[in-house]
């Protein structure tokens, strides 16, 4: 047993130095996304797509809001720091996490909740070989996908990130509800992402709540002249007060189904941010929105291209990263399979390199 282990070992040393001194070291920085795969766990946990799909179809039947709650939880975890599940990790002693900053405040416990769910399970079928990021970024999909939207294939190989980013970072790459679209396109190029993917991607406001702070900066002192009056009233009802503790739909039309109504919504000046209905006035936007209105068959076309694209921000690849045990935390170390091959990796560099 244990001299088999360690010729195996010797064997993995042997064949991963043969490795590292023929590919390049591009193995361990942020890479490009041309490293996710359709196939990635194909041998390692071929029934991957259909534990999330499943187990989420029945999460869904209790609780609808959930399918919001996980796909803007993708958006958040990409946009900052890349799709490397750090939004998922706890704060710790050395400080708070991006999951503590203001625009996480309203990130919904139960897809935390959901993500942990998912990873025991998965982890019960394939052991411990599938990353955080991949199971929110599938988590993300098949909440679309189920409740009425495009069903896209999504790319897999991403790893989790070992950091979490600070409560800047967050507050830098999650712009506020109140800006307009010129802030949205800058920071979005700062991402690769243009005028076309912000508009598409902003469809995922088709299912969700907002709270009342959200937008009542549109509401008072006085109304914003850009939104619809009875639309505004009704919102006054929901929110009396600029704070009110109450929620409202982000798309009033179909509020739970994922269609092109949220683009019905801004050419009727229903929208509910400035972020939102901002997108219909500029010039460099407003033609899609239009499109997206007209064309629900070209919007989630559109979508699924877009949330590809933004799934493939910034991702850890190759043997950057880790697998986390527990998506709320960092490996305490050595744990994982792939922690001891990465390790096994690292003495066969040296061991390459003393050569
Ligand atoms: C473009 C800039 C964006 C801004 C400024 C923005 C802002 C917000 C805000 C303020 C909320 C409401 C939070 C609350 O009051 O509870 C929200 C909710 C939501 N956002 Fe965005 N968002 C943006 C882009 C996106 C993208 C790209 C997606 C996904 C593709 C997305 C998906 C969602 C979903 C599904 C909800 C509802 C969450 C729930 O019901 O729990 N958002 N967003
Ligand atoms: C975070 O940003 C604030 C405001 O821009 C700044 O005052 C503060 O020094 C920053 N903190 C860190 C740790 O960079
Ligand atoms: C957009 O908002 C930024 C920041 O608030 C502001 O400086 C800029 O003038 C605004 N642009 C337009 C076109 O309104
Ligand atoms: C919350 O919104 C609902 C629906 O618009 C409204 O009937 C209710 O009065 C609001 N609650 C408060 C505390 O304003
Ligand atoms: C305001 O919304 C109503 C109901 O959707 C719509 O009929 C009306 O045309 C909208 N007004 C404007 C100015 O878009
Ligand atoms: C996962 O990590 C979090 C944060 O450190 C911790 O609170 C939780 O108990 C851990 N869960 C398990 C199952 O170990
Ligand atoms: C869902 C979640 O983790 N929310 C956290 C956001 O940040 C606040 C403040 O640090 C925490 O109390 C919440 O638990």
């Amino acid at each position: 047993m244990a001299s088999s282990s360690s010729s195996f070992l010797l064997f993995l040393v042997f064949s991963l130095a043969l490795l590292s001194s023929s590919t390049s070291e591009s193995t361990s920085t942020l890479s490009d996304a041309n490293d996710l795969s359709f196939t990635f766990y194909k041998s390692k946990c071929p029934n991957l797509e259909t534990i999330v799909r499943s187990h989420l179809q029945k999460a869904f039947a209790t609780d609808i809001g959930l399918a919001a709650g996980l796909l803007r939880l993708h958006f958040h975890d990409c946009f900052v720091q890349g799709c490397d599940a750090s939004v998922l990790l706890d704060g710790s002693a050395s400080g708070p996490s991006e999951k503590a900053a203001p625009p996480n405040l309203t990130l919904r416990p139960a897809a935390f909740k959901a993500i942990n769910d998912l990873r025991l399970l998965i982890d019960q079928a394939c052991g411990q070989v599938v990353s955080c990021a991949d199971v929110v970024a599938l988590a993300a999909r098949d909440s679309v996908a189920l409740s009425g939207g495009p069903n896209y294939r999504v790319p897999l190989g991403r790893r989790d990130g070992l950091t979490f980013a600070t409560r800047n970072a967050t507050l830098a790459g999650l712009p506020a509800p109140s800006s307009n679209a010129s802030t949205l396109l800058a920071v979005l190029q700062k991402i690769n992402l243009d005028a076309e993917d912000l508009v598409a991607l902003s469809g995922g406001h088709t299912i969700g709540i907002a709270h009342c702070t959200s937008f009542t900066g549109r509401l008072y002192p006085s109304q914003d002249p850009t939104m619809n009056k009875s639309f505004a009233s009704g919102l006054r009802l929901t929110c009396p007060a600029a704070d009110t503790d109450n929620t409202t739909a982000l798309d009033r039309r179909t509020p739970n189904a994922f269609d092109n109504k949220y683009y019905v919504d801004l050419v009727n000046r229903e929208g509910l941010f400035t972020s939102d209905q901002d997108l219909l006035s500029d010039p460099r936007t407003g033609p899609f929105v239009w499109r997206y209105a007209l064309d629900q068959r070209l919007f989630f076309a559109r979508f699924a291209a877009s949330m590809v694209k933004m799934g493939e921000v910034g991702v850890l690849t190759g043997n950057s990263g880790e697998i986390r045990a527990n998506c709320s935390a960092r490996n305490a170390g050595g744990k994982s399979v792939w922690s001891v091959v990465e390790e096994v990796e690292e003495v066969a560099a040296e061991t390459a390199a003393a050569f």
